[in-house]
C-alpha cells in the first residue's frame, strides 16, 4: 500500500475547510493513518520545502504555511499518491480542474488550500517530518464496520 502526506494549509484551515477537504479525499477511499494538528516553524517549513529554496516565492510560501496552524494527515491507498493529486488538482487553482479541491475553493497560486506529495518516496520522506512511526497506525486488524460479532 501506498501512502501520501496531505497538509490542510493556512488558507484552508483559516476559512474552516480542514474538514471539508479532507472529508473529500476520504470518501474517494484513501484511509488516514496518521493525522494531527500543529503550527509549523520555520525550521520545519524550510526543511518541507527545501526543493524550491532559492525560487522567488519561497520566503513568500514558508511564511504562508506558517502563519497558522495546519492539518498533517497521511493517507494510504492503492497509488496513494497520484490518487490524492489528481483530487488536490493543478498548483494554481485558476488553472485546475473542475471538481478538484483547488478549483472549487480557490484563485490563488500562493493561497491553494492544500499540499499532496508528489512521489511515493517523497511521501515517505514528508511523512517521516511529521510523524514519528508509533504515530502511524494500522487499521490491519480493525473490526468490519458492516458486520456486527457474534
Ligand atoms: P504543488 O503544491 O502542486 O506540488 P509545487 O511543489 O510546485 O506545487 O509548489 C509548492 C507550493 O509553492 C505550491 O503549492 C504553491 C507555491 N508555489 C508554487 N509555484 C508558485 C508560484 N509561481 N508563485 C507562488 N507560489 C507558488
Ligand atoms: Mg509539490
Amino acid at each position: 500500500m501506498e501512502r501520501t502526506l496531505i497538509l490542510i494549509k493556512p488558507d484552508g484551515m483559516q476559512r474552516g475547510l480542514g474538514g471539508a477537504i479532507l472529508a473529500r479525499l476520504e470518501r474517494r477511499g484513501l484511509k488516514i493513518v496518521g493525522l494531527k494538528l500543529l503550527r509549523m516553524d520555520e525550521a520545519l517549513a524550510r526543511r518541507h520545502y527545501a526543493i524550491h529554496d532559492g525560487k522567488p516565492f519561497f520566503s513568500g510560501l514558508v511564511r504562508y504555511i506558517t502563519s497558522s496552524p495546519i492539518i498533517a494527515a497521511a493517507l494510504e491507498g492503492r497509488m496513494a499518491v497520484e490518487a490524492a493529486r489528481k483530487t488536490i488538482g493543478a498548483t494554481d487553482p485558476a488553472k485546475a480542474e473542475a471538481g478538484t479541491i483547488r478549483a472549487d475553493f480557490g484563485m490563488d497560486i500562493g493561497r491553494n488550500l492544500v499540499h499532496g506529495s508528489d512521489s511515493a518516496e517523497n511521501a515517505e520522506k514528508e511523512i517521516a517530518l511529521f510523524f514519528s512511526p508509533d504515530e502511524i497506525v494500522s487499521y490491519e486488524r480493525a473490526t468490519d464496520p458492516w458486520i456486527t460479532e457474534s
